[in-house]
C-alpha cells in the first residue's frame, strides 16, 4: 500500500477541471429546465467555478467551449481567472452547431465547409495562445445517417488532413486531444468513433496529439479500464471527460451511474502513472446538470472523483502483484476490493483540513450565501448551448 502521506500528497496535488458549461441551463432535446442565478456570460461561469475552487481546493482549472464562451478579450478572460485563483484550461471547438455542418465540418463532402471548420480550428489554437491554455480538446459530430451518405475512408482523409493542418500550428507547450464517441448525433457512421480510430490519428500526427476518454461515449459493456491502461501505457491518454451514463451519453455526474468503475478507471490511472502531472493526464468533467443544482453537483462529482482517486491510491500494489504474481485470483480481486470498500471519506476530510479547507465542501458552499445571492442579483441566466 503506498504510505498514508504519499497518499495524502497526490490527493492534494490531483487538478480536476470543470467545464464552464456545466455551469450554464441544460436539457434535453425535449426541454431546458432554466434555473434561477446560473450565469449570464462567461465571466460569471468562471465566478461559479471559483465557488468550486473554493469548497474543494483542488479544481482551479475551467475548461471553454467556443463559441459558448466568446469573448472580445481572452487574456482578459484569463486575467479575470487568474484573479479569482482560476486558470483556463482545455478549449474545447465547436464545428457541430451551425446548419452548414449538416453534412459535417471537417470531413464535410464540401470544400468550403471544411475550410470554414479548419478555420474555427484554427482560431481556438489562437484563443490557446492568448489564455494560455495547454489543451485543444476536438470532438466531432461528423458521421452519416445512411448506408452510401458518403465514402467513408474519403472522410478519414479529410479529417486527417483537417487534424494534419491544426497539428502544425500548435505551439511547442500545447497539446490536441482528440474525443471519441461511439455515435451521436451521426447514428450510422461516426468518423471518429471509438479509441481506436482516435489513437491511430493521434499516433500519426505526433506527441502533442493525445486521445481524450469521455466516460458516457461507448457501447454499453464497454471496458474502459482497459482503453485506459492501453493508452496511458503507450502515453496517448491525453485526458478524461468525467461523467457518467445509464444508456447512451447521459452526461450524469460522475461517479453516480457507476462509481466501481470510476475506481477500475482510477486504478489503473494510479497504477499506469497518471496521477504524476508529467504525463499530463487531464481530469476534467463533461456534464449537464438538468435537474440539479448547479454548483453544488459541480462539487460532489469532484467529491467523487477524489473518492474514487483515494480508494485506487490505497490499494495494495505490493499485496496485489504478489497475488497477480502467484495466480491468486481470488487474493487478487480481494486486495482490490478491499480498496473500494474502503470509506475514504474520513480520510478527505482529514486531507482537506490540512489544506485549510472545510472537511465537508458542500457544507462550505451552503455557508457562503452565494447561491442566494446569485438567485438575487442574475436575472436570465445563459443556456449552456449543449443538451437542448
Ligand atoms: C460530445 O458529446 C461532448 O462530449 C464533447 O466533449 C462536446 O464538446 C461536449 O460533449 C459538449 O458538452
Ligand atoms: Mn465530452
Ligand atoms: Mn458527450
Amino acid at each position: 500500500m503506498t504510505e498514508l502521506p504519499a497518499v495524502k500528497a497526490a490527493l492534494k496535488s490531483q487538478r480536476i477541471e470543470t467545464p464552464s458549461w456545466a455551469y450554464g441551463n441544460s436539457g434535453t432535446r425535449f426541454k431546458v429546465f432554466a434555473q434561477a442565478g446560473v450565469p449570464r456570460d462567461p465571466y460569471e461561469k468562471l465566478d461559479d467555478a471559483a465557488r468550486v475552487q473554493e469548497a474543494t481546493g483542488v479544481a482551479p482549472v475551467v475548461a471553454l467551449h467556443i463559441p459558448w464562451d466568446k469573448v472580445d478579450d481572452y487574456a482578459g478572460l484569463a486575467g479575470y481567472a487568474a484573479e479569482r485563483g482560476l486558470t483556463l484550461g482545455a478549449i474545447n471547438a465547436n464545428v457541430f452547431q451551425d446548419d452548414d455542418y449538416k453534412l459535417g465540418s471537417v470531413t464535410h463532402p464540401d470544400p468550403a465547409v471544411r475550410r470554414k471548420a479548419l478555420d474555427h480550428l484554427m482560431e481556438c489554437v489562437a484563443i490557446m495562445d492568448a489564455t494560455g491554455s495547454r489543451d485543444l480538446k476536438l470532438w466531432f459530430a461528423d458521421g452519416t445517417n445512411y448506408p452510401g451518405q458518403d465514402d467513408i475512408a474519403a472522410r478519414q482523409d479529410r479529417l486527417a488532413e483537417a487534424l494534419t493542418a491544426v497539428y502544425e500550428r500548435l505551439g511547442d507547450d500545447q497539446r490536441m486531444l482528440l474525443e471519441y464517441k461511439l455515435f451521436e448525433p451521426a447514428f450510422y457512421t461516426t468518423d471518429v468513433p471509438d479509441w481506436g480510430t482516435a489513437y491511430a490519428h493521434c499516433l500519426k500526427l505526433g506527441p502533442k496529439a493525445q486521445v481524450v476518454v469521455d466516460t458516457g461515449h461507448h457501447a454499453p459493456g464497454t471496458n474502459i479500464e482497459f482503453i485506459v491502461a492501453f493508452l496511458l501505457r503507450e502515453r496517448k491518454l491525453g485526458g478524461f471527460d468525467f461523467n457518467s451514463r445509464f444508456y447512451a451519453d447521459d452526461d450524469l455526474m460522475v461517479g453516480a451511474a457507476d462509481p466501481f468503475q470510476l475506481f477500475r478507471i482510477m486504478h489503473e490511472v494510479v497504477r499506469g502513472g497518471g496521477l504524476e502531472p508529467a504525463t499530463g493526464v487531464a481530469f476534467m468533467l463533461d456534464q449537464c446538470h438538468n435537474i440539479e443544482a448547479k454548483i453544488p453537483a459541480i462539487i460532489r462529482s469532484v467529491m467523487n472523483v477524489q473518492e474514487a482517486t483515494a480508494k485506487a491510491l490505497l490499494v495494495d500494489a505490493g499485496a496485489l502483484a504478489a497475488a497477480q504474481r502467484g495466480g491468486d485470483v481470488l487474493e487478487a480481486n480481494a486486495v482490490l476490493m478491499d480498496a473500494y470498500n474502503t470509506d475514504v471519506r474520513p480520510l478527505l476530510a482529514e486531507v482537506r483540513q490540512e489544506q485549510g479547507l472545510h472537511p465537508d465542501p458542500l457544507a462550505a458552499y451552503r455557508a457562503t450565501g452565494h447561491a442566494e445571492r446569485i438567485v438575487a442579483e442574475r436575472v436570465g441566466g445563459e443556456q449552456a448551448g449543449w443538451g437542448a
